[in-house]
């Protein structure tokens, strides 16, 4: 077991970032369930994102989405946004919910739809130049519903050719976060299906190219982790976007489905240094001692959808369980795990794992709130503020946010 005051110096130094749509409504293909007192605008949006951080003092953050964020003056929003004691994190585009990308993005065989795409990719730097935000987080909609439908080799060459002229644009500082996803809304072929494409690209284009592990955009069984530990080893590892599923790409609540496998990432980002920058490592795999950190510009990213319960302690709630999986990881006894290991101990090195995972972290991650000055108990806390029933009562009129506002 590690030096719990160590744990809790690591626990405060790691951010989440919250997404900014997870405030607004949003639902199924069957129905959206609006919700009383949801934002109106990203600038309210930014007034919840900072609830979340009130209460858990590990959520700075707010990423934005691109027009679904459209105001007239990004600098204002990132300097009210800063008012609030958050900022602004990761530009999401979006090149999915126009007539013009029936047939896809970047990789439409319409030239005018390639066009129009790349423009809008150009203009999320634009975005980022004025939120002083480091991330361009990149998720494409394109791919095939039928054999035959489109070349899927000239689909990958039009795909390199949109991603190379934004990686160009990239100013210093700034990174683009390329994510993949199985299927959906494509159903045959999908451009970037996976970490392996998204690696490839990543490749050709340089250091400031790197991927998005979005948790819900596996086949079902896939081990995460062990993608991850490969995308931290090749230093390719721009960040998650933290959901859970039981089928398809749920985006439901961080943790709630197999906390188990949130804990077995987490222990290998942990292992890797790449928690924050700067992280300490434990012991190398050869035993030689602590290893340059992997990936010290991973962004924690949460990218949820909560259709039927109340958006703001739902964020609570998933940021509490990202916490309480760090904190399991952060326990893991480094040197007792590798001695085992390298001693052929099955039982011994899984006993060691399962441990740490066992362990109830929540009294632990009381403490540290109460270290911090919060209360110990966000849920509770949040509830008690008055908050909610506040928005309820002022966010009278006008129309709430939610896919497509
Ligand atoms: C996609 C992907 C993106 C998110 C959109 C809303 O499935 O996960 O990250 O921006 O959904
Ligand atoms: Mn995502």
């Amino acid at each position: 077991m590690r030096d719990l005051t160590a744990v809790k110096g690591a626990l405060k130094n790691h951010q989440i970032e919250l997404p900014s749509w997870a405030f607004g409504n949003s639902g199924t293909r069957f129905k959206v369930f609006g919700q009383p007192g949801v934002p109106r605008n990203p600038y309210e949006k930014a007034d919840d994102a900072a609830q979340v951080h009130k209460y858990t003092g590990v959520a700075p953050i707010m990423a934005v989405h691109i027009p679904w964020d459209k105001v007239d003056d990004y600098a204002a929003l990132s300097a009210y946004a800063g008012g609030n004691g958050i900022r602004i994190g990761a530009v999401n585009s979006n090149v999915f919910q126009d007539d013009d990308y029936k047939l896809g993005s970047v990789c439409s065989p319409d030239p005018k739809a390639r066009k129009k795409a790349l423009a809008h990719l150009l203009e999320c730097v634009d975005i980022m130049d004025a939120t002083g935000s480091r991330d361009l987080k990149l998720w494409f909609a394109d791919g095939t519903n039928y054999p035959g439908q489109d070349d899927i080799s000239a689909r990958q060459d039009r795909m390199a050719e949109a991603l190379a002229a934004v990686y160009e644009r990239l100013g210093d500082g700034q990174r683009m976060l390329l994510e993949y996803k199985l299927f959906e809304p494509a159903f045959y072929t999908t451009d970037v299906p996976d970490w392996g494409t998204a690696l490839v690209h990543c490749q050709a284009l340089g250091d400031k190219a790197q991927v998005v592990v979005d948790t819900g955009h596996h086949a079902p069984g896939v081990n995460i982790e062990f993608i991850v530990a490969m995308l931290l080893k090749a230093g390719k590892l721009g960040g998650f976007d933290f959901n859970s599923r039981f089928y398809a790409d749920d985006d439901l609540m961080v943790g709630a489905a197999d906390p188990f496998q949130l804990f077995r990432i987490m222990h290998e980002v942990v292992k890797a240094g790449a928690l924050y920058p700067g992280q300490p490592t434990g012991i190398t795999a050869t035993g030689a001692g602590a290893q340059p950190s992997a990936g010290a510009g991973v962004a924690f990213m949460l990218d949820q959808c909560h259709n039927i319960e109340p958006k703001i302690p739902a964020q609570i709630r998933s940021v509490m369980n990202v916490q309480e999986a760090v904190a399991k990881a952060l326990l893991v006894d480094a040197a007792a795990l590798r001695e085992a290991q390298l001693a052929g101990d099955v039982l011994g090195a899984n006993a060691v794992l399962m441990d740490a995972y066992n362990t109830d972290v929540r009294p632990l991650l009381a403490d540290l709130r109460e270290e911090m000055g919060l209360e110990p108990d966000p849920v509770k806390a949040y509830a008690s503020s008055g908050y909610a029933e506040k928005i309820v009562s002022e966010r009278v009129g006008g129309t709430a946010a939610g896919w497509g506002a």
